[in-house]
């Protein structure tokens, strides 16, 4: 599955980008997110500003941990291997969505665009 989407997206960046390639070394879209953690991004598809997690963020909207990631979640990639909770409430409350691993990187579910407040590994 990831294979195949970066496949795709090489493809694409080749017919457009045609005189100038990209340093080899800056990782893009979803690539940018490292092995065993959960990763959120702030647009679809993994572009926008990252955010990666071992364990959690009961507030995305405070100063600790990631800024500016609260209510602006729009695709993920859970690589921890965990199952993971987010909620559209801060302290783990409220609605609540579970991401499994294993799954690929995908965008959240139209319902959790842009609502996530809090996160956590289970
Ligand atoms: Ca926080």
């Amino acid at each position: 599955m990831r294979i195949k989407g970066l496949l795709v997206s090489a493809s694409i960046g080749a017919a457009m980008v045609v005189a100038a390639a990209p340093p080899a070394s800056a990782a893009t879209g979803y690539d940018r997110c490292p092995n065993f953690r959960m990763c959120v991004f702030t647009g679809p598809n993994g572009s926008g500003a990252i955010a990666y997690f071992s364990t959690g963020d009961g507030n995305l909207g405070d100063s600790s941990g990631p800024v500016g990631m609260n209510n602006d979640i729009e695709s993920i990639w859970n690589r921890s291997g965990h199952t993971w909770e987010l909620f559209d409430g801060v302290g783990f409350s409220g609605t609540r969505w579970v991401s499994r691993p294993y799954v690929g990187p995908n965008n959240v579910i139209p319902a959790a665009a842009n609502k996530v407040s809090s996160l956590r590994d289970t």
